[in-house]
């Protein structure tokens, strides 16, 4: 009697012990309010996003497979051969070597790692050898620390950190081909829900390329640790549709306005040290270490999507970085209220 009662137990004690394991699985797939979080990797709106989705589920379902038969046959052994009441404390027979069991469990293994190795390189081929159609995108992205700056080669278009791109019909697509630059350090190109992470290596151009069939904004973060600010290091891609993408290149690519109203910004702007390290189009400065200035209003954030882009922001930034970003690479000016001020109202004009 006691012994059957102690099996139910112990069944019913393995039963929890999975339920417990499948609860992180089942949060991951559904979140508690519905909602979609902006880097969902199970919410692809683009070819390779799509493509690393479906290995994932297959990579998963393999595992999953094994994750039950093992643990089934584990919760077979602890329930079937467990120590009973009546046990009469003696050794088991001891069984040493077996030319089938351990010819199965390397075998099986090897096949398993076979397959999931050939799917996995059949994924990586087929995204690296896709074709570039003549009527592609053409963006080079630079990492810096801690921001990006993107170019858009024979449009004069230079930005930072707000990548935009036209949205990508299937019938006719129009995906955007991006070249990876490094300006110091590694850094890693990663919005889940267009593409896998492609690193951006000093001295060696990588390209990866993204055909977002949804417009939206899409998030995602620098992916490998680059340093201090590594965090605030954030991906901003706006998909629009083509007229929207052609008006925004069309106003990027044009110089900054001259605007005698804040002429004393402008000047405080170009005679300290700012224009060492930003261009703003059309003027003196031209520095290249910083991020273009030219269109900066055109930005909804600014330092890398560390803040909103708004005249508090932007006038605490050129104050003191530090208190934004601490450790990034712009030093604080020194200015007085009141040139920080007509720098900031210069800077506003910038759209
Ligand atoms: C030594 C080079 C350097 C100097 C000098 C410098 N900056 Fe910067 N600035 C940077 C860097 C680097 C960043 C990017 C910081 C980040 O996001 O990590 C930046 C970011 C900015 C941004 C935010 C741009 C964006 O889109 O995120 C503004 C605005 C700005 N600087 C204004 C100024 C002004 C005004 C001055 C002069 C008072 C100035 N900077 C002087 C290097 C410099
Ligand atoms: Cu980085």
């Amino acid at each position: 009697m006691r012994n059957r009662s102690s099996a139910i137990w112990r069944m019913r004690f393995a039963v929890q012990v999975i339920v417990l394991l499948c609860v992180p699985v089942a949060a991951l797939a559904a979140p508690a309010d519905g909602s979609l979080s902006p880097t969902n990797i199970f919410a692809p709106v683009s070819t390779p996003a799509h493509s690393i989705l479906g290995l994932s589920l297959f990579v998963l379902a393999v595992t999953a497979a094994i994750f039950v038969i093992v643990f089934s046959l584990l919760v077979y052994c602890v329930v079937r051969f467990g120590k009973r009441a009546d046990d009469d404390g003696r050794e088991p027979a001891q069984v040493y070597g077996s030319n089938q069991v351990e010819l199965a469990w390397t075998v099986i293994p090897v096949l398993i790692i076979v397959v999931l190795f050939l799917a996995t390189a059949q994924v990586i081929a087929s995204i690296q050898k896709a074709a570039q159609p003549g009527n592609a995108i053409q963006v080079i992205a630079i990492g810096h620390q801690f921001w990006w700056e993107y170019r858009y080669p024979g449009l004069k278009v230079v930005t930072a950190n707000e990548l935009h791109v036209p949205v990508s019909d299937p019938a006719q697509p129009t995906p955007t081909f991006i070249t990876l630059l490094s300006a110091d350090t590694d850094h890693s190109f990663w919005v889940p829900r267009l593409a896998g992470k492609s690193d951006l290596i000093p001295n060696h151009p990588s390209t990866m390329w993204i055909d977002p069939q949804q417009t939206g904004l899409y998030l995602g973060q620098c992916a490998q640790y680059c340093g201090t600010q590594h965090a605030k290091m954030l991906l901003r891609v706006y998909v629009q549709s083509r007229q929207e993408f052609d008006r925004w290149i069309e106003e990027q690519s044009r110089p900054a306005q001259a605007n005698p109203a804040v002429s004393e910004g402008q000047r405080i702007f170009e005679t300290t040290a700012c224009i060492n390290c930003h261009a703003v189009n059309g003027t003196a400065a031209d520095g290249r270490f910083g991020p273009d200035l030219t269109h900066l209003m055109s930005r909804e954030t600014i330092a890398s999507g560390a803040a909103p882009n708004t005249p508090e922001n932007l006038r605490l930034w050129i104050q003191n970085p530090e208190a934004i970003k601490p450790g990034s690479k712009m030093p604080a000016m020194g200015l007085s209220d009141h040139e920080l001020d007509a720098v900031t109202t210069y800077l506003a004009t910038l759209r």
